[in-house]
């Protein structure tokens, strides 16, 4: 029998590569070309399966090409670079890739929370330039983050390392809001209390944005939610970007309606809205929150596993509409 045949769209672990050789006849992008969609569609064309990455669409336009697509695994938790309701209809099934980059990613949440508190870029910048002559006591003065209160929106595992962390390790106040609550359990674990959206924004001396994009979280935080903030607060976003209207936040930025902002994702990333480049008080960074070799490898093998799962077991490990296994 013919081994099924996938497409890996970018550069990936050259053993993970190897590991998908074993059970696939797979055409890999090891040189990381960038490919235009007529490409994407053209090589689709005849794949049983595809490898993608949180920047690789799977929508209706291109399942209509590619017909005989059975699984599309995304090395990311994240999975809004899929129209679930198409691939559902196509009878494609979408696998992600979660809780193995739980825990690295809420440490970068974390670091982003901290570098912006504490301006640690902005003063690394003024000290490169040969700014620093002498020591003044109001010098880049930051925000305390022991025993103040963080705020988190989106209260998945991310969202609870992030409120672990702060509770046990610096003594913060908790405060979540989310779709839906925890239970008391969970709650007591990550010493966190469920508030309304409103009082969230309103208490939080740090915002940490951890709830997956859809069109009900666009623009999720725009300018009146930035208004209900304090003007002391600091806002991270480790979520995705089109969460935060970035022109609101910019201007917010700029008018000091919140003291900071620490971004690791961006509207329309990898461009970035100029503003937010001009601001001098926000800590800027390539979306690399899960970006650590060991999680990166745990990611892509995930993904592997749910291409080797399916095609040999009808199991895949972390489907995301299993209704599709069960029609098959
Ligand atoms: C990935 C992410 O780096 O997992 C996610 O949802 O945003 C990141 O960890 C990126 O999407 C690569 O696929």
């Amino acid at each position: 029998m013919s081994k099924p045949k996938i497409l890996v769209a970018r550069a990936i672990f050259p053993e993970v590569i190897a590991r998908l050789e074993q059970h696939f006849e797979v055409q890999a992008n090891q040189q990381d070309q960038t490919w235009s969609k007529a490409q994407w569609m053209e090589y689709l064309k005849d794949k049983d399966g595809v490898f993608t990455t949180g920047t690789d669409r799977i929508d209706a336009e291109v399942l209509a090409v590619a017909t005989r697509l059975k699984i599309c695994a995304n090395m990311a938790v994240g999975y809004n670079n899929f129209d679930i309701a198409a691939m559902t209809a196509a009878g494609v099934l979408a696998t992600n890739a979660p809780d193995v980059l739980t825990e690295t990613t809420a440490d970068f949440g974390f670091a982003l929370l901290m570098a912006t508190a504490r301006r640690v870029t902005e003063s690394e910048h003024y000290l490169r330039a040969g700014k620093w002559t002498r020591w003044s006591y109001d010098m880049f003065a930051g925000s305390d983050i022991h025993g103040t209160t963080l705020g988190i929106l989106g209260m998945g595992r991310i969202g609870q390392g992030i409120a672990r962390r702060g509770a046990h390790g610096f003594g913060m106040k908790v405060i979540y809001h989310n779709r839906s609550r925890l239970d008391a359990g969970l709650e007591a674990e990550c010493k966190a209390s469920y508030v309304s959206k409103e009082e969230l924004l309103k208490s939080a001396d740090h915002l940490v944005l951890v709830l997956p994009y859809s069109p009900a979280s666009h623009h999720a935080i725009g300018a009146a939610e930035l208004a209900l903030m304090k003007p002391t607060a600091n806002l991270i976003n480790i979520a995705r970007g089109g969460i935060v209207d970035d022109a609101a936040l910019a201007a917010a930025l700029r008018n000091k309606t919140i003291a900071a902002a620490g971004l690791d994702v961006f509207e329309g990333e990898p461009k970035l809205n100029a503003d937010l480049l001009t601001v001098p008080n926000v800590v800027l960074t390539p979306h690399i929150a899960s970006a650590t070799m060991p999680t990166r490898l745990a990611m892509a093998s995930l993904a592997a596993d749910n291409l080797i799962g399916f095609f040999t077991e009808n199991k895949p490990l972390t489907p995301l509409n299993p209704a599709v296994l069960a029609s098959k």
